[in-house]
């Protein structure tokens, strides 16, 4: 999973690339050059992998990984930079750094509600100028009248300057205008990277309706912080937390609150080999599920057999579950839920 770190600069994005990766990124408004970016890979911790690799001892084990894109560069200047609006295309979720610390680099005391109306707006007018070429081109090659009306919605929805995420489209539409990345259809996470002193404040009423009305959700985090506790050796951590107020830390709340945002429910698999964590979207059918380990699977597959993690965990084999009626042999209808630990049978 890939997820950019957008928002206006000086909003704190590389402080809060570096909280969520531990990597150290030179910070500093203007540091980086538009258009540069940061790469950092996260594994997502995860005690039922931990538990099933206690109990196998397998030759590996594999997490789940949240890859985090710092796009310098920034929005809210006229004429979001074309490298900016690439590199935001090419990812599959976006999340907005808002700030909400006084910075001394920059002349303007903070505003949350404009840097989310800001980006907003611009990422509409992206999308727009794209759904305003396809369109006329469908109508010159008189082309799909299907996708001709959906674009017309789109433009018409787009022109009120709403983004995509609230517009109803079925899992036919979607699939018509997943080519065309348009970004206000991507999922989106804001950070509201406030001051020390307000990391336990409750995010304010008009920051968490406008989250709201554009279908996501707000984590409030102080990067700088967060970042220098996350340099910090491990056993001195919990101190530091514990005197700022903060329970769990904000790499934990940030891919949870992803997690929950694109809808993401984790698979297991269990053997001596391996022992891994698969994030596979929620309502995925078990071919479907499958296809996630190889499309092999997904092609032949046979049956599914399953075992909650906490069964597998307290029974300690397979071979238990099994004498305990505690493995299920499902179909291709049925619905792989978060914590199953699954076995495919497939044939080649
Ligand atoms: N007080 C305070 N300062 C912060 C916080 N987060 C970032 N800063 C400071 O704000 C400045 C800008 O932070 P960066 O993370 O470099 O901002 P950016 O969004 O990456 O900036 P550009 O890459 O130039 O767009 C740095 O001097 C940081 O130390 C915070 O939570 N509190
Ligand atoms: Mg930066």
């Amino acid at each position: 999973m890939k997820i950019g770190l957008v928002g206006f600069p000086g909003s704190g994005k590389t402080t809060v690339f570096n909280a969520l990766t531990g990597l150290t990124a030179e910070t500093g408004y203007g540091a980086a050059r538009p258009g540069t970016k940061n790469l950092g890979v996260v594994r997502v911790p995860d005690v039922r992998v931990e538990r099933l690799s206690a109990l196998y001892h397998p030759k590996k084990t594999t997490f789940a990984e949240v890859t985090f894109c710092d796009i310098a560069g920034g929005t809210g200047v006229r004429d979001l930079d074309r490298g900016v609006l690439n590199t935001m295309r090419e990812m599959e979720a976006l999340c907005q750094v808002i700030r909400a610390f006084e910075n001394p680099a920059l002349a303007t005391g903070p505003d949350a509600l404009r840097e989310i109306q800001d980006l907003q707006a611009e990422t509409v007018i992206a999308d727009l100028e794209i759904a305003e070429k396809r369109l006329q081109r469908l109508r010159k090659e008189h082309g799909n009248p299907h996708e001709v009306r959906l674009m017309e919605r789109i433009v018409a929805h787009l022109e009120q300057e709403h983004g995509l995420r609230t517009l109803a489209l079925d899992d036919g539409e979607k699939r018509l205008v997943s080519g065309y990345q348009f970004l206000t259809l991507k999922p989106l996470l804001m950070v509201l990277n406030v001051a020390e002193e307000a990391v336990t404040d409750p995010v304010p009423e008009a920051l968490a309706s406008a989250a709201t009305n554009l279908d996501t959700g707000i984590v409030p985090l102080s990067a700088q912080v967060e970042m220098e506790i996350g340099q910090m050796p491990e056993r001195e951590r919990g101190e530091f937390y514990e005197a700022m107020g903060v329970e769990v830390p904000a790499r934990t709340r940030f891919l949870a609150a992803a997690f929950e945002l694109l809808q993401l429910i984790t698979m297991l698999t269990a053997g001596p080999d391996e022992c891994r964590a698969w994030p596979v979207h929620a309502g995925s059918a078990a071919p479907r599920a499958a296809g996630k380990i190889h499309s092999d699977i997904e092609r032949g597959f046979i049956r599914a057999e399953v075992i909650r993690w906490e069964d597998l965990v307290e029974l300690g084999s397979e071979a238990h579950c099994r004498e305990a009626g505690k493995l299920r042999v499902e179909g291709k209808e049925y619905i792989v839920q978060d914590g199953d630990v699954v076995h495919f049978r497939f044939n080649v």
